[in-house]
């Protein structure tokens, strides 16, 4: 028996427009689905968008043979910038499946050792930074994380060094991207607005431009050096953009050209540093909170990777750091920092057994709602443990229940190198580093394409029972004594 799906009340022409508050979205969303239930819909200007939440009606949209990515609402935008890169294209362009069977292999698990130096030499920077603070200082925890996150995919992807650590505004094609991104996610496609935001359209293809500019010069030089496979230039180190350069498709015996290139460069950046740095600083954010969790993390650091801060951890260490692998998932769960992702049914379909859904209309699957799901998580569902991840728990967890990475063929094809890259920081932060919530920090969520604590402050007190290569305990700095 069919049931019509339920809908808050709407306004005429604009619908629901007006319902979801521009600055934030998702917040907005999840408290509509504590209201409305496990799925809604809202009226978008005529235009349906179906929000999903409930576990089981996740799970039925999980099937790949009935439903497909969407690259709608914003994430059709981002296309000013991702063009046919993998994160923006249709699954259909044939540039999506060209560049996913080319790029899949160099993300795969066995890959991360060779992207361990280039993670290790940034995870290194943040940590000394932090080592040569002065006690009275503090850390700007989304800042770092994000400097740490974009020097990581700019080194370990293209041989880059954008430097974040080395100076306290961003780089240029960083500030670019930051703004360009704003301006795609202030469009709504509310009437009018191509003239009140006639300035920042402007402004946002000069910043495309400039960002294009860069990214096809490092292109071009790449392309003058003899490159082998994967071959990283100059420097000799495979990346990713070596890959990109040499790789072929097997299935249609082509290459990437240089325009798709740039996308996929485009597309690294935005997709791999934003989620990533929000991830870990939830994860820090969760840590300052939970002492017994925090104190479990540092005896698994002590065990894995010693007390001696001057051996350099192995890639096989960092696999073994099963427990804070453990909290960065317990974070995706509460607050997927890729908070929803878009689906459409191929053919007119029903769902759950009961609610229509007409071909090719816009579903949202709202991760962050979707995690705190009682059926699946039980009454503990909003509190944060860990232990939801113990391996024997994750075993039998049902199939589609946690989607921080998006779902089938066109889910995250970085999952393995943000974790491996976010586990190492964690684990030399922890093994250094005390933690000091010293402003008492109530969370506050930023939304952009992704989401972030805003404003997390915290410090750090090096710890003093860590061993310096030498067999010296580091004492504790004196704090300066405030007079
Ligand atoms: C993707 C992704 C997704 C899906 C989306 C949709 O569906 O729309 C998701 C959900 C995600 N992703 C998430 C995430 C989280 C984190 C932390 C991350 N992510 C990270 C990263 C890093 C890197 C490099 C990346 N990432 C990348 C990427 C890409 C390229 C993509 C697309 C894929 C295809 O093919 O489609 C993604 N990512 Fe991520």
């Amino acid at each position: 028996k069919l049931h019509p799906i339920p809908h808050p009340p709407r306004t005429p022409v604009l619908g629901n427009m007006l319902t979801v508050d521009g600055d934030a979205p998702i917040q907005d969303l999840m408290r509509i689905s504590r209201e409305q239930g496990p799925i809604f819909w809202l009226d978008m200007m005529g235009t349906p968008l179906v929000v999903v939440s409930g576990a089981d009606l996740v799970a039925e949209l999980c099937d790949e043979k009935r439903f497909d990515k969407a690259v709608r609402g914003s994430l059709r935008r981002v296309r000013m910038l991702g063009g046919d890169g993998l994160f923006t294209a249709e699954t259909q362009e044939p540039n999506w499946q060209k560049a996913h069977n080319i790029l899949l292999p160099t993300f795969a698990h066995r890959m991360m050792q060779t992207y361990h130096e280039g993670m290790l030499d940034i995870a290194d920077q943040l940590v000394t930074k932090w080592e040569r603070l002065n006690a009275d200082e503090e850390i700007d925890v989304v800042r770092d994380m994000t400097a740490l996150t974009l020097d990581t995919i700019g080194l370990c992807g293209f041989n880059y060094r954008f430097n974040s650590f080395y100076r306290s505004d961003n780089h240029p094609y960083v500030e670019s991207l930051v703004r360009a991104l704003e301006a795609v996610m202030k469009m709504r496609g509310l009437p009018l607005e191509d003239i009140t935001q006639r300035k920042s359209r402007k402004k946002l293809e000069q910043d495309v431009g400039f960002m294009n500019g860069i990214a096809d010069r490092i292109i071009r030089e790449r392309r003058e050096v003899p490159a082998g496979l994967g071959d990283g230039g100059d420097q000799g180190k495979p990346d990713l953009l070596g890959f990109m350069l040499s790789g072929m498709d097997k299935q249609s015996g082509e290459r990437l050209d240089d325009v798709n290139i740039r996308y996929q460069m485009n597309t690294f950046l935005i997709a791999g540093h934003e989620t990533t740095s929000g991830m870990l600083s939830f994860a820090i954010y969760f840590l300052l909170n939970n002492p017994h969790v925090i104190q479990k993390a540092y005896e698994e650091v002590d065990r894995v990777l010693g007390r001696d801060v001057n051996a350099k951890p192995t890639a096989q260490q960092v696999n073994q750091l099963v427990y804070i692998g453990q909290i960065l998932k317990e974070a995706l769960r509460l607050w997927p920092t890729a908070p929803a992702f878009g689906l459409y049914p191929y053919q007119n379909e029903t769902i759950g057994g009961k609610y229509k859904l007409r071909k090719r209309t816009f579903v949202t699957v709202l991760t962050a709602m979707l995690h705190r799901d009682q059926s699946v998580w039980g009454p503990r569902a909003e509190v944060f443990d860990p232990e939801n991840f113990a391996p024997e728990r994750e075993a039998k967890m049902p199939a589609h229940a946690f989607k921080p990475f998006g779902n089938g063929q066109r889910a995250c094809i970085g999952r393995q190198f943000a974790m491996t890259e976010a586990t190492l920081v964690l684990g030399l932060i922890l093994q250094r580093f005390r933690l000091v919530d010293h402003t008492r920090y109530q969370l506050k969520i930023k939304e952009s394409l992704t989401i972030k604590p805003e404003g997390l402050m915290m410090r750090v007190k090096l710890r003093p029972d860590v061993v310096r290569g030498s067999g010296v305990s580091v004492a504790a700095r004196p704090a300066l004594k405030k007079a």
